[in-house]
């Protein structure tokens, strides 16, 4: 692939997603190929508490300016640029206006990407785990809050059937839409999805693994009550709780992790306040007693080796960070540690 980035350099030029290459992916550049497609979901407008994850998109890009697909990974020991082309899309257009519309549009985005070829991985003589037998694109995706994970889980299902969801937030994200009130004039069933609801609609159309193969890391959330815990189980998940660190270490939750996802194909999804507040404010729910970042990178780096077909960064709400952008660089981080999974671990059956 021969597109550039803007620049080289860290503190010039204009911003791409660790000095990816920018491409116009549904426009100009759409036969171009790569192995994994950076792209924006710029959407905050089904949030419960803060709004301002619009602007995480370009938020975590320029928390991202001091790392480069070109540079070398240490404790992964790894170059991403070695093994896969990556690009930045940039941000998928996402109306304001409409909900449904806004998810909409975003779920076409990402399917158009999913369903084309990739650069390098098809050069190989091995099979890939899509159902179709061939190698796509894979999508990390830079939110937005949370409820964008629902569109874009439909489209990496379509490509591989039911993947192991393995879910760091300190909330579930589990919760029935009609837990919050129509008030008198509806009824509760007319209320839409939400960035607390996604993955109940995401268990109702089949998108999650069945035999509750799916995980919540760093869960420290307060509850509307205990039933919440049995609704969960319902939909499908397992929880690790942020405080289970003190007890098994972060090998330990490393552990539990790897056994609920077995050897399922495995989408990663990251809200951004499984850290603690203290080191990443910026999000629209702060729950404080969370992970620190150096625990984080630990627990990722444990992922090593599993098939990750998809991934994304959320509840990144820039307006509330420090002037020193640190939420921003702790998610773009987290991205980069993500996205070098991916280089390490091709998705061959
Ligand atoms: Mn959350």
């Amino acid at each position: 692939m021969s597109r550039q980035s803007w620049t080289r350099q860290s503190w010039s030029g204009l911003v791409s997603f660790a000095r990816a290459p920018p491409l116009r992916c549904w426009g100009d550049d759409e036969d171009v190929a790569y192995d994994v497609a950076v792209i924006g979901a710029p959407f905050d407008t089904a949030t419960s508490y803060r709004p301002g994850t619009r602007f995480g998109p370009n938020g975590i890009r320029q928390g991202s300016r001091r790392l480069g697909i070109e540079r070398i990974n240490v404790p992964l020991k790894t170059r991403i640029s070695d093994h896969i082309d990556v690009v930045d899309c940039g941000d998928v257009p996402m109306v304001y206006t409409d909900n449904k519309v806004a998810l909409r549009q975003l779920e076409l985005a990402n399917k158009d990407l999913l369903k084309r070829g990739v650069s390098r991985a098809a050069t190989t003589s091995t099979k890939s785990i899509a159902l179709d037998g061939k190698f796509h694109p894979r999508v990390l995706t830079l939110g937005g809050d949370h409820t964008i994970t629902l569109p874009l889980l439909r489209g990496v299902y379509d490509i591989y059937g039911p993947v192991s969801v393995i879910h760091f937030d300190s909330h579930l994200d589990t919760w029935k839409p009609h837990n919050v009130s129509g008030g008198p004039w509806l009824p509760d069933e007319e209320i839409p999805v939400s960035h607390g609801s996604y993955f109940w609609y995401a268990a109702q159309e089949g998108l999650l693994a069945p035999n509750q193969a799916n995980i919540h890391v760093g869960i420290r959330g307060g509850l509307n009550g205990w039933e919440d815990y049995d609704n969960d189980a319902d939909v499908g998940f397992h929880i690790s709780h942020a405080w289970d660190i003190e007890e098994v270490g972060y090998k330990g939750i490393v552990e539990r992790i790897r056994e609920v996802v077995g050897e399922n194909p495995v989408y990663i999804t990251l809200d951004i306040d499984v850290v603690d507040p203290g080191m990443a404010p910026a999000t629209g729910t702060p729950e404080i007693g969370g992970f620190s970042t150096r625990e984080m990178k630990k627990i990722l780096h444990g992922l090593d080796g599993l098939k990750i077909v998809g991934a994304d960064i959320v509840e990144v709400a820039p307006p509330y960070d420090t002037q020193d952008e640190i939420t921003s660089i702790a998610a773009a981080n987290f991205a980069f540690e993500i996205l070098t999974l991916m280089a390490k671990t091709p998705l061959t059956s």
